[in-house]
């Protein structure tokens, strides 16, 4: 607004002045020589900032918001400055989405409550304006600090989560030699199993467990399980040395009652499969022939006492792996 003590005006504002730029006026007064007078640049702040704009179910795992994967809605977003002192607060729609406006410019970071049950998914992965960003740099739910120059809009700051999958859970000895988990076949305690997961295009092994007794049941053993993220992961149950003979996979019509150790990764390994976030497979075995193996003697143990007994006949074309000395032989010519 221009505004005149004395004089007629004529032009009551001046508008679209490039910021930083001088504005410079021409006064007329009769029968005077024409005046110049310079106005500087503006050096006010340009406004507030704004951020946003997403808390999403990260249903397969990947670190990015898929076009199907839906929003978390009741969820608390706090902006804190770098002193975790809480500058402004808002909770998510229904549809996952939230905004918090009327920023001053400056330095912060944001705290997202994390829902029951969800754990966040993996951060900064991939394109910024659809990945994570709560890289727990100050504590869960946590983004990094960010700064906000005045009148910026930051629609990238997302949170995404997911629950962990069930992944198991039986290792048996196969005592009648058909292939498939009959009643009462015991379960094999005591045995390794490495989960191994596709992490972002690496074979990694992602966690590892023992073979143990079943909670919560009277008697059954070889039990295993995991709860891990949702992505692509095998199997691998690793075996004593010189210890125990797989039994063939995938036998008979019921996944629950079968083997599933195919080698397709190296010995003791599963086939690849993909959980879902809060999905489960739990159809996974490992079987293994009651045989024995003394020095390069392998025979079968029909009795299980570790001992070869008369009736008990040796067993060829099994391959016997020594682990310790990685030597692989056979017991063909025995
Ligand atoms: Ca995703
Ligand atoms: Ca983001
Ligand atoms: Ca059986
Ligand atoms: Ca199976």
């Amino acid at each position: 607004m221009v505004t005149a003590s004395a004089g007629t005006l004529t032009a009551t504002s001046v508008t679209g002045i490039p910021s930083g730029t001088d504005l410079i006026l021409t006064i007329t007064t009769p029968g005077c020589s024409t005046r110049v007078v310079t106005v500087p640049a503006a050096t006010c702040q340009l406004g507030n900032a704004t951020i946003g704009n997403f808390v999403w179910h990260d249903q397969n795992g990947d670190g990015q918001q898929g076009s199907s994967e839906p929003g978390i809605g009741g969820v608390t977003v706090m902006l804190l400055d770098p002193l975790g002192n809480m500058i402004a607060q808002t909770t998510t729609a229904s549809n996952g989405a939230y905004t918090i406006s009327g920023i001053p410019p400056g330095t912060y970071y944001l705290k997202f409550s994390i829902p029951s049950g969800f754990q966040p998914t993996f951060a900064l992965i991939g394109n910024p304006a659809s990945d994570s960003d709560l890289t727990g740099t100050f504590g869960a739910g946590t983004t990094n600090l960010f700064t906000l120059a005045p009148g910026q809009v930051n629609n990238s700051l997302d949170a995404g989560f997911f629950r962990c999958a069930l992944i198991g859970e039986r290792v048996w000895y196969d005592t009648n030699r058909n292939d498939i988990q009959d009643n009462p076949e015991n379960g094999i305690n005591g045995l390794r199993v490495n989960l191994w997961r596709n992490h972002f295009g690496v074979w990694t092994i992602w966690d590892f467990t023992f073979t143990g007794h079943k909670p919560n049941t009277p008697s059954e053993d070889g039990w295993w399980q995991f709860c891990a993220p949702p992505g692509q992961y095998y199997v691998q149950i690793i075996i004593p040395p010189l210890g125990l003979v797989q039994v063939q996979p995938n036998r008979g019509n019921n996944p629950n009652r079968d083997s599933d150790l195919t080698n397709a990764f190296g010995q003791g390994t599963t086939n690849s499969f993909t959980v879902s976030s809060g999905g489960s497979k739990l159809d996974l075995a490992g079987g293994y022939y009651p045989m024995a193996i003394a020095g390069n003697l392998v025979w079968n143990d029909l009795n299980m006492n570790g001992i070869q007994d008369l009736n008990e006949p040796k067993v060829s074309g099994v391959k016997v792996e020594d682990l310790t000395q990685k030597i692989t032989r056979s017991s063909e010519n025995l």
